[in-house]
């Protein structure tokens, strides 16, 4: 399998707030590192570079204004003499308004973000475009005729959406590649997230949507992250009434219950027969990762692969969560492993 890879992934290193204390994030370059040098271990494939796309890509799922916002946030941060990492302090919850965008960077901050765990520093933008590249670049090798290909995408995506940045994540990669594949005339795209948290983003992006399909299986959002979405009657709206799909699943959460949901929604997924799909490929459901509550072990990470192939469909893989930086190289690729099978 094709690997998507850049190492401008290691410009982005931030601080998140954590448990009432600002340390390094989570979501930190080690990951990616770590799963490069497994992927290249096992010889999975060729790892190339990828292509530059530029902000009209992102504008499809994204805002314009939103895009701006990432782009220039440091700048406007930085000139106020800041130099630690920007953070958001306030949001508008409820009853305040969000319908007109702030002029100050601390409002922009609050305006665009879901949390704060999303920190913008000097090398984020860099990070961050090249990020959606990745899944671009893997998109575009799929048109031309690759079954699959694994981005290796960090910061990873998918609690991003049209115009907000959260849980590590900025532009949409997944989003951004299932909407380049249908802007490239395909006419069903399905996105299936794997990851432990509920991927609100691109749930959020297609919502509205019968042209994406959007699946995830996650840890019960009334126990976790995201908190806010992610509950099983979120079935779409619109025209794309029934095509959201969410499986919430309880904390514990090991192979059992775990391959029984994913090989529902995979049957779902081949009766809408897409043109292909992208993965939304989180190993955050490890059973020794530091901030999730499921128990799959490293081989159940083959039985995901497998599963996934049989939907049938040519694949791209969109790298998103996963903590445990010692096991990630193994589990993420045992995924990619096992659907080569
Ligand atoms: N510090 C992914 O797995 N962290 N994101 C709380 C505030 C939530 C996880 C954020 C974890 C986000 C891509
Ligand atoms: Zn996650």
């Amino acid at each position: 399998m094709l690997t998507i890879y850049s190492n401008a992934h290691r410009l982005h290193h931030a601080t998140e707030l954590k448990d009432g204390v600002l340390k390094p994030c989570f979501e930190m370059p080690s990951r990616a590192d770590t799963i490069l040098a497994r992927v290249q271990a096992v010889g999975l494939g060729e790892v190339i570079a990828p292509r530059e796309f530029g902000s009209a890509s992102y504008a499809r799922v994204h805002s314009e204004r939103y895009v701006r916002f990432l782009e220039q946030a440091w700048s406007e941060w930085q000139a106020l003499g800041r130099q630690h990492d920007a953070l958001p302090l306030i949001w508008p919850v409820r009853d305040l308004r969000s319908d007109i965008e702030p002029v100050h960077i601390d409002g922009k901050l609050g305006f665009y973000a879901m949390d704060a765990g999303v920190a913008i520093t000097a090398g984020t933008w860099q990070a961050v475009k090249t990020s959606a590249d990745l899944a671009l670049t893997g998109m575009a090798a799929l048109a031309q005729g690759e079954y699959s290909a694994f981005a290796l995408c960090r910061p990873p995506g998918h609690h991003a959406a049209a115009e907000y940045m959260g849980g590590y994540c900025y532009l949409n990669n997944a989003a951004i590649a299932a909407q380049a594949c249908l802007d490239g005339g395909a006419r069903r795209v399905a996105v299936l997230d794997v990851d432990y948290h509920h991927g609100n983003g691109t749930q959020s992006i297609f919502y509205d949507r019968a042209d994406v399909m959007f699946t995830s299986l996650h840890g019960d959002p009334r126990h976790s992250y995201p908190y806010f979405l992610g509950h099983r009657d979120e079935t779409g709206a619109g025209a794309g009434l029934g095509f959201n799909h969410n499986y919430p699943l309880p904390h514990g959460t090991g192979w059992d219950g775990y391959g029984a949901a994913l090989s529902h929604a995979c049957d779902a997924i081949a009766t809408y027969a897409p043109d292909a799909v992208v993965i939304s490929l989180g190993v955050d459901t490890f059973k020794d990762d530091p901030i999730s509550h499921f128990r799959l072990e490293s081989e159940d990470f083959l039985k995901i692969g497998q599963t996934i192939a049989g939907i049938g469909r040519p694949t791209l893989f969109v790298m998103e969560g996963g903590y445990m930086v010692d096991d990630i190289g193994v589990n993420a690729v045992n995924v990619l492993r096992g659907f080569e099978g």
